[in-house]
């Protein structure tokens, strides 16, 4: 009879996952504690990998945590489901929102951020199709991911002899679940035999990636990075790219085999966990020196700094999870004109705002990471909207009523004096007749909202 020598390193709780402290779990619509957060072990998902997911970085910043890029990692999320045909009961957006919301529940700091879709228990079979789509973000504190010694001293890699999934096997396009069985099998084998990570060769012998990370390599200078096959579009890889273009490295993309490699003067990994992790020897052979590689170190700090907002020009990358906090970088558009939104802004209009960010600059306050609609219901002026942002799903009515106030704002913000613009607003005159008799009503007008960056100025 076969045996297995692995002993459980997690002892079971309730949920299973004593090890992880996740705290509060946004989970199907809800912020609830994490051992709240549970699902039945009929779970399609569990038996047949029918999930797509994301690995998320928030870091912390001068003006509070920031999430890394959230926009390209949600559209991502949304791709992967779309390739595996589920359909996603919230908008990107809501799960923008739940992203942001989660972070702040758990006043991390930095931590890294898993949204996870999976197919729930409905059926148990193959087709996944009668099962309902469910899902979460959780949220916890994750260190360097292959180890300190793995950025200190650069990380030891062995070729896997498990081959990354070919196309016509797998989409390797989709993070999804599935998928990772392949990276668990060739990670599993590189640790137990003393490495730190596995490299992953394709069907026909060329590199592919690490188990959870792009491949870089320098060689006479010229940086070159593992063209799309059959690995993940990474987002840290395409930051990567760019960080390495601004510093004057010509960066190629190539199709590469594992004894190039070999002779690279330097190689490093990129991925949102591991971030930029220098690699000091594949296979008994080491690289370059041995070492971690200077260009690695550089590559590997500039990226740090653009992640926690240290560098103004990789502002755009990041969406601030407070609110209000005043930008230690005057935004170049800002100089000359007032009401100016930076880079980032721009990026948060986008990535969690959608179009109705157009009050974010009134009575002198930056909207950071609340859709109008969160603001509503912050402000207490609105229950019903609290109501429907704790659902996590303002309806249309209320989405185009916001979307009209956001204009109407916008328009009028530009064209009263500024002064006018921060001055707090003053209740309009009651007609008589609505107060005297309660059945004559006074046309219906909106009602005046008591938050400063909410109150429409109409009324001024
Ligand atoms: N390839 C694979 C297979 C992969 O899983 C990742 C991310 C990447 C490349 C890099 O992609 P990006 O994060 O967008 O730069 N791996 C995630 C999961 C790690 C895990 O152990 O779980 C991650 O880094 O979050």
């Amino acid at each position: 009879m076969a045996t297995t020598t692995e002993k459980p390193i997690v002892k079971a709780s309730a949920g299973g996952d004593a090890g992880i402290n996740a705290g509060m779990i946004w989970f199907n619509g809800k912020i609830v504690p994490q051992e709240q957060a549970q699902v039945s072990v009929l779970t399609h998902a569990l038996h047949y990998g029918t999930s797509v997911f994301e690995g998320i970085r928030a870091y912390p910043t001068k003006r509070g945590p920031a999430v890394f890029r959230l926009q390209e990692h949600t559209q991502r999320l949304f791709d992967s489901a779309l390739i595996m045909r589920m359909p996603v009961p919230y908008s990107q957006d809501e799960i923008n929102q739940a992203i942001l919301e989660t972070v702040r529940a758990n006043g991390w700091g930095g931590c890294y951020i898993r949204p996870l879709i999976w197919r729930g228990g409905q059926t148990l079979g193959v087709n996944p199709m009668p099962c309902p789509v469910q899902a979460m973000v959780a949220t916890w504190e994750w260190g360097a991911y292959l180890g300190e010694d793995a950025i200190n001293k650069g990380a030891r890699l062995v070729t896997s002899a498990w081959v990354r999934l070919p196309a016509n096997a797998m989409p390797g396009k989709a993070k999804a679940g599935g998928n990772y069985v392949n990276s668990v099998l060739a990670r599993m084998d590189a640790v137990s035999a003393g490495f730190d990570e596995a490299l992953l060769l394709d069907a026909n012998g060329f590199v592919a990636e690490g188990t959870g990370e792009n491949i870089f390599f320098l060689k006479n200078g010229v940086l070159h990075v593992i063209e799309h096959s059959v690995n993940l579009e990474g987002i840290t890889r395409d930051s990567v790219i760019q960080i390495a273009k601004e510093m004057g490295l010509t960066v190629k993309e190539v199709m590469a085999t594992r004894d190039q490699l070999y002779s690279a003067e330097e190689i490093f990994m990129t991925g949102t966990a591991a971030e930029v992790t220098p690699v000091s020897e594949i296979d008994y052979r080491p690289i370059g020196s041995g070492e971690a590689g200077p260009v690695a170190l550089e590559l590997r700090q500039r990226y740090l700094k653009a992640v926690t907002g240290e560098d103004p020009h990789y502002e755009r990358w990041l969406t601030y999870v407070n609110r209000c906090q005043p930008s230690p970088h005057p935004s170049p558009r800002r100089r000359g004109s007032r009401g100016g939104a930076s880079a980032a802004q721009a990026n948060l209009d986008r990535s969690v705002g959608g179009g109705v960010g157009g009050g974010r600059r009134a009575a002198g306050w930056r909207v950071c990471a609340l859709s109008v609609a969160q603001l509503r219901a912050v402000s207490g002026a609105d229950r019903a909207a609290l109501q429907r942002v704790r659902r996590g799903r303002p309806d249309r009515e209320q989405e185009r009523h916001l979307q009209a106030a956001a204009h109407r704002r916008r328009h009028l913000g530009r064209q009263l004096p500024h002064r006018h613009r921060r001055l707090p607003l003053r209740p309009r005159p009651q007609p008589h007749h609505s107060r005297r008799h309660p059945l004559r009503r006074a046309p219906a007008r909106p009602r005046r909202l008591a938050h400063p960056v909410l109150a429409p100025h109409w009324s001024s």
